[in-house]
This record gives structure tokens, sequence and C-alpha cells, in this order.
């Protein structure tokens, strides 16, 4: 337990204190001439104070001692009461040398009563020494209020910390409530929204199923759920799948396919970077409307509680357009690294330049999360990617305009199925929508 050494060195002085001048008083009696007598009483355990001027030598010391005591005891009083109110000692080593406080002065007050005793029976036998047994009971009156003192100081202390683990608590529950307030940037987002007529409120997670019911409709939850309530052209559109905390904007294709799809990436001219790190990979970057990156977040919040299928259309520069499908499509939070968690049966013409990739977590030339022991793939192939060691396609590797010179093979944003690592294609898209059998599944799951 810590203690202060301050206040324990403080213990030693004052015990100290007590004892040296309970000694000292001990010695005086002691240290008498050595009268056959006196050997006699040290013996018997008893103090022969009957001659009177021996007595009143040793009155003058003891009231000496006495003195000094008092002094003593009033100065440390003093400091450990302003030491106790600075209040920054340990609760607990305060607690402690309370009690080594009452224990010293137990000690105290049994050899003064010892003392006082003697002083008592002298005083019977011979001429009384009022002054002497009142300056005692006043260091005994000193020595309560110090106790006194410590006690209500211990006091003080028990009901500071029962404030402080109240405040604690109070200041919990209201950041707990305050992470519930929208914030100021949400509040002037949904005002514009309204201001152009596409707000929905947010949904509430811990909304029972009844209040959902009723409380429809909210925001859309992807570009299928639009396309299901009768929307057919593509555009940009806010949605708030049912994990997100806001909503955001996409791109949605109504056409291809049936329609109802997100797009999470998409390229066509190069005039967006996409050798970028973690932190624009997990947000997203680039225009929705034109070349961009959704975000790991965002096709997390989409597809990490719901299965999707997965589109990806490719063109080279001779137009020739091939796409790859897959049948489930899903990937892992941020603190597994985004991983490729779910790929489904692929069916299309491009190849399947993806199962190679299944498993892994996602890459970027920042955060280096593939198996490649030596090296880094997002570096070496320049892209971002759920790399093994090192890939089979790179999406969102280096824009060239097809073939590739030899040192950037593996390099430019290519599928190894279609035009080979040493071709970088034209555009690139990537699209995700529920599968037709998830929706009800997450639905009755998001429902109990
Ligand atoms: C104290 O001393 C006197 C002689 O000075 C002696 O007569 C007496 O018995 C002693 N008393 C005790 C209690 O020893
Ligand atoms: C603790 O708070 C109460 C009011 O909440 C106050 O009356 C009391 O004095 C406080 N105790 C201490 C030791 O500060
Ligand atoms: C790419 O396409 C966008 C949108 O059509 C256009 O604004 C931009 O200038 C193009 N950039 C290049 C490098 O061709
Ligand atoms: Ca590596």
């Amino acid at each position: 337990m810590p203690i202060s050494s301050k206040h324990v060195l403080f213990f030693k002085v004052l015990v100290f204190v007590v004892q040296v001048s309970y000694g000292q008083l001990r010695r005086v009696k002691h240290d008498e001439p050595a009268a056959p007598e006196q050997h006699s009483a040290r013996h018997s355990g008893m103090w022969n104070g009957s001659r009177v001027g021996l007595r009143r030598a040793c009155d003058a010391e003891l009231e000496y001692r006495l003195t000094r005591l008092e002094v003593q005891v009033a100065e440390k009083t003093d400091r450990l009461v302003n030491e106790l109110k600075d209040g920054n000692h340990k609760l607990q080593a305060i607690e402690l040398q309370e009690e080594e406080i009452r224990n010293a002065i137990e000690g105290l007050r049994s050899e003064m009563n010892n003392a006082g005793g003697q002083v008592w029976q002298d005083e019977q036998r011979d001429a009384p020494s009022d002054k002497l047994a009142a300056r005692i009971a006043n260091l005994e009156i000193s020595i309560k209020v110090v106790l006194a003192a410590l006690r209500s100081l211990t006091g003080d202390v028990a009901g500071i910390r029962r404030n402080i683990s109240a405040i604690l608590a109070a200041t919990g529950a209201l950041h707990d409530e305050m992470t519930d307030l929208p914030t100021k940037r949400f509040i002037s987002q949904a005002l514009l929204d309204i201001r152009h007529g596409t707000y929905y409120p947010p949904v509430s997670h811990q909304m029972t199923a009844s209040q959902q019911e009723s409380c429809q409709p909210v925001n859309p939850t992807d570009c299928m759920d639009i396309r299901n309530k009768g929307t057919s052209s593509s555009g940009i559109y806010t949605i708030q799948p049912g994990y997100s905390s806001k909503p955001f904007m996409v791109f949605c294709d109504m056409e291809m396919n049936d329609g109802g799809w997100t797009v999470i990436q998409s390229r066509f001219n190069g005039s967006q970077d996409f050798f970028l790190g973690w932190a624009d990979y997990k947000t997203g970057f680039g225009n929705i409307g034109k070349e961009f990156w959704l975000g790991l977040d965002h096709i997390y919040e989409l597809t990490g509680h719901l299965v999707n299928e997965l589109l990806i259309e490719l063109e080279d520069f001779e137009g020739e357009k091939r796409y790859a499908q897959y049948s489930a499509f899903s990937i892992g939070p941020e603190n597994e690294g985004f991983p490729l968690k779910v790929l489904g049966q692929y069916r299309g013409n491009a190849g399947d330049s993806l199962e190679y990739h299944a498993g892994q977590r996602f890459s970027t030339k920042d955060m280096d999360h593939d198996v490649w022991p030596e090296g880094s793939c997002a570096r070496a192939h320049g892209g971002a990617w759920w790399y093994k060691s090192c890939d089979s396609s790179n999406l969102n590797g280096l824009y060239f305009t097809g073939e590739v010179p030899d040192n950037f093979i593996y390099k430019g944003m290519y599928w190894g199925t279609f035009r080979g690592p040493e071709y970088s294609l034209k555009k690139s898209r990537v699209l995700i929508r529920p599968r037709k059998d998830a929706r009800s599944s997450a639905t009755r799951e998001r429902g109990t």
C-alpha cells in the first residue's frame, strides 16, 4: 500500500518525541543521586519521592519536558491538519495513518496515566502539584482534539470519495446521452435534405419490430431497396444501411441486369488517383458521379450483415466488355482488416480472377496485410486489394492505356483472366446488391 513518506516521517517523529519525552521523564526520576533507597525503589518498581527537594527538581524537569511535548504536539498537529486538508495524499494512506496515530496516542496515554498516577500519588502524599496535573490533562485534551480532527478529515475524505464516484457516474451517463444526440453537421445535412425533398429519418438500431413498422418510411438501405420502391433510373441516391450510423450517397445502377446495384468502384479514364493509403480506402475517395472508391466502411455496412451479389464489369481499349459475377460477397470489419470473407460461385465471361483473393485481408501501400513476408504487394503492384502473395487481379492498380511496359507488369488495373497482368484495362466497375434471399433472412434476424 503506498503511504506518504512525509506522513510516516511525521509519525516517527511524533512517536520519537513522545518516547524521548517520557524516557527523559523516567531518566530524571532514575538519575537521582544514587541513594540506597532509590536503588531499592527502582528494583521494587516504585519511585520514592518523599524527599521534597529532590521532587521539586524533578517537577521542574518534568514541567520542562511537558512544555516541550506540548509545543511539539501543537506544531505537529497544525502541520498534520494542513497536510490532510491539502487532500493530495492517498486516501488509504490517511486511513492507515489514523490507525497509527490512534495506536501512538494510546501508548502515550497509558504512559501518561502511569506518570500522572505517580504524580498524583506524590501529590496526595506531599504538596499537590495541580499545575502539572492540569497540563497533563490539557495535553490529553489536545491529543483528543487531534483525534477528532483526524476523524472528521477521514469522514470528509470518505464523503468526497462518494461524491467523486457520484460525479463520475453522472458524467458517464451524460456521455452516453451525448453520443445519442445528433451532431450539428448531421442536422444541417438533414435540413439540406429536407429542402431538397430527400430527407429520410435515420433508423435507430434499438427500434423494436413494431416501432419499425410504425416509423416507415426511413432511408432506403441500399439501391435495391430504392428500386423495390419503384425508382428505375440510375443516379446518385442517399442510402443508410441498417448498420450504418449515418446516411451517405451512392451511385445506383438501375438498368444493368434488373438494376438495384450499388456501385462500390468505378474507373474509366484515370482522372482519379487510386494509389492511396488506408485512411482513403477506409472512408472512400473520388467523385461518386465519376471515378471513385466507395470506402471499405460503407462496403462493410452494406455487406457485413447482408450477403450481396458481386458484379465486376470490365472493358479494354478496343471496346470489348466482359463481366464476372459472384453469387455471394461479404467483407469483414476494419478490426479484422476488411477481409474478403465471403466469395460465392463465379459466372460470367471475364474468367475468375478473384477466387485467389478469397479470405485475404485488404492491404494498402501503408497497411501491409498480405501473406508475402518479404514485401508489400500494395507497394510493389501500385494498388490496394485483398492481396495474397500477391494477385491475380488488381482493379485499383495504376492507370495505363493498354499494354504496360515490362517493369509495370502486375501494376496496372488488370484482370488476369481477361487481358492478363501485362494489360491495363480502360474501364472497371464493381457493383453489389443484396441477394434476393438475403433480405428476408436479414429482416428476421434484425426483428429478434
Ligand atoms: C521512601 O523513603 C523513606 C526514607 O527516605 C522510607 O522511609 C520510605 O519507606 C520509602 N518509601 C517507599 C515506598 O519506598
Ligand atoms: C457531497 O455532495 C453533497 C451534495 O451532493 C454535499 O452536501 C456534501 O457536502 C459533499 N461532501 C463533500 C465531502 O464534499
Ligand atoms: C475523365 O472523365 C471526367 C468525367 O467525364 C472528366 O471530367 C475528366 O476531365 C476526364 N479526365 C481525363 C484525364 O480524361
Ligand atoms: Ca507483406
